[in-house]
């Protein structure tokens, strides 16, 4: 069967775009079945920037079809952070929420989304990027064991549940990552016979 790169370490992500892509004909590898790839500087000016850096860098190396995303949680309170410093705002995903927590303490609006671009790089150029968003609220206490990062604080608008507490099935329906995976593969499906060479 043909398949992908997703470029991403993130086992979570990994999971989920497993689940996002279970009904195409194509399987799924990512950066964990490349243990020697470089890695990539993650320093670009916003998530876009960053999700063509990793998925062009991932196509060069793997010499195949990669896709990549950044994301992250903007907070309206917090002019938008952490933002594009979602995975280094804090050590480890408790010490980001507890300091993300910290920074909302007192503070009545909650507001905030999660944002996901993804970009796809084919024969070593960046062909398109796709922005996905999913609004909500920060909830007081964590709440709920499932997903990662800041998931278990993250109450999507329309839910009783934050995403820590929901199926991943239910969070692949409304995720900032779903949002911006149903652009890129209608992207994909469109341009499949313009792309067919070079997708496998
Ligand atoms: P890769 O760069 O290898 O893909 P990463 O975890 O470093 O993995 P990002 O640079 O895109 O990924 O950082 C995204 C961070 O934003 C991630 O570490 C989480 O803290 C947070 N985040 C993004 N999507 C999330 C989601 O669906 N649920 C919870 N937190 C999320």
């Amino acid at each position: 069967m043909a398949y992908i790169v997703v470029a991403t370490g993130n086992a979570h992500k990994v999971e989920e775009y497993r689940r996002l892509l279970a009904d195409q004909q194509v399987e799924l590898k990512s950066l964990l079945d490349y243990p020697g790839f470089p890695g990539v500087e993650e320093d670009g000016a916003d998530f876009r920037e960053n999700a063509a850096k990793k998925a062009l860098a991932a196509c060069k190396y793997c010499d195949v079809p990669a896709f990549a995303d950044d994301s992250g949680l903007e907070v309206e309170a917090l002019d938008g952070a952490p933002g594009v410093h979602s995975a280094r705002y804090a050590a480890s995903d408790p010490e980001r929420i507890a300091k993300l927590l910290e920074a909302l303490r007192d503070q009545p609006n909650r507001r905030a989304r999660f944002v996901c671009v993804i970009a796809i790089a084919v024969n070593g150029e960046v062909i398109e990027t796709f922005e996905g968003e999913v609004r909500g609220t920060i909830v007081e206490a964590p709440r709920g064991a499932g997903g990662f990062g800041y998931d278990p604080i993250f109450q999507p608008d329309g839910y009783e549940q934050t995403f820590g507490e929901m199926p991943g099935e239910l969070k692949d329906q409304i995720s900032h990552r779903a949002d911006a995976f149903r652009k890129a593969l209608q992207f994909v499906e469109d341009e499949m016979s313009v792309l067919d060479d070079d997708f496998c």
